[in-house]
């Protein structure tokens, strides 16, 4: 059997619950990826709950992992790289450096940067100098980005009143003449005025195509959090599979309102380990539907 594709997974670990790469490593691995995680920081729990202990690490820890993982020989057999929270912007850098180091050896390198950054309702959750991290450095390093819609206002510095909006802007955001900026644009959870109060929207954006996903809002209060961690996994195990994006996408969808449907009332986290079938076979489907 074929060797699985090696993801190299840079973002946060929790010790209790599941974000970052708490969140990401299992569905990677029920879907036939090897997840390399390399954490940035080290938590207790996610910061969602108020209080939590534990550190971020230094950029110096996380180019010192990858440069062990270079001496195994691992680090030039990576398929992928996925990045989420980042702690500190410094380890972005040392994610853009290993990202260059990577594609030069390997054009066929897929980077997909999950743009975490806040959400409606909490705001902004990171340190000073990551949104702008992401905005001027790793967008246009990216192949594949993932933001929720409060991200996406935030990357694009503007508010958006309708669909129509959203994908004029993700255009604006596609890769240019010169290589530079993502080949898919992915956001979640969108919710323009002229979206039904009661469907979640996600949007998938190419330089050819649109699609989008639409399923019940389940009106979950608190909603827990990691949501957008498994959906970046999930989304790019299944490319790394050589899927259709719209059948990646439908999926990715369809796994994470099986999860959202599966969380008890009042958790803050996914029940990924109990609900674990609903990540390789969603219980309910839904289609991804070409948008002009
Ligand atoms: O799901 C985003 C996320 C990732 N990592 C940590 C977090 C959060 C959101 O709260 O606290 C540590």
């Amino acid at each position: 059997e074929a060797a699985p594709p090696l993801v190299l997974s840079i973002q946060s670990h929790v010790a209790y619950g599941h974000v970052g790469n708490a969140a990401a490593v299992l569905p990677m691995q029920l879907l036939g990826v090897q997840p390399l995680p390399v954490h940035t920081v080290q938590f207790s729990n996610h910061t969602g709950y108020g209080e939590f202990k534990g550190q971020v690490f230094s950029a110096a820890h996380v180019r010192d992992v990858l440069d062990g993982l270079r001496a195994r020989g691992v680090l030039a057999r990576v398929d992928a790289v996925l990045s989420g929270y980042l702690g500190d912007a410094g380890i972005g850098e040392v994610i853009l450096e290993a990202v260059a180091e990577l594609r030069a050896a390997r054009p066929r390198l897929r980077y997909l940067c999950d743009p975490v950054m806040g959400d409606i309702g909490r705001g902004i959750f990171v340190r000073p100098g990551i949104p702008e991290f992401l905005r001027r450095r790793a967008l246009a390093a990216a192949d594949v980005i993932t933001p929720n819609h409060y991200e996406f206002e935030l990357l694009c510095g503007a508010g958006f009143a309708s669909v129509d909006e959203v994908l004029a802007a993700a255009r604006g955001l596609l890769r240019d003449a010169d290589g530079a900026g993502p080949t898919l644009v992915v956001i979640t959870s969108l919710r323009t005025p002229d979206l039904p109060g009661d469907r979640l929207t996600t949007l998938a954006v190419t330089r050819d195509a649109a699609w989008r996903v639409e399923t019940p809002l389940l009106a979950l209060d608190p909603l827990p959090n990691g949501m957008g961690d498994v959906f970046s996994a999930v989304l790019l195990a299944r490319l790394l599979r050589d899927e259709p994006v719209p059948d990646a996408l439908a999926h990715t969808v369809s796994v994470l309102f099986g999860l959202i449907a599966r969380t008890a009332p009042g958790e803050r986290d996914l029940p990924l380990v109990t609900a674990r079938e609903e990540i390789v076979v969603p219980a309910r489907g839904f289609a991804a539907v070409a948008v002009d």
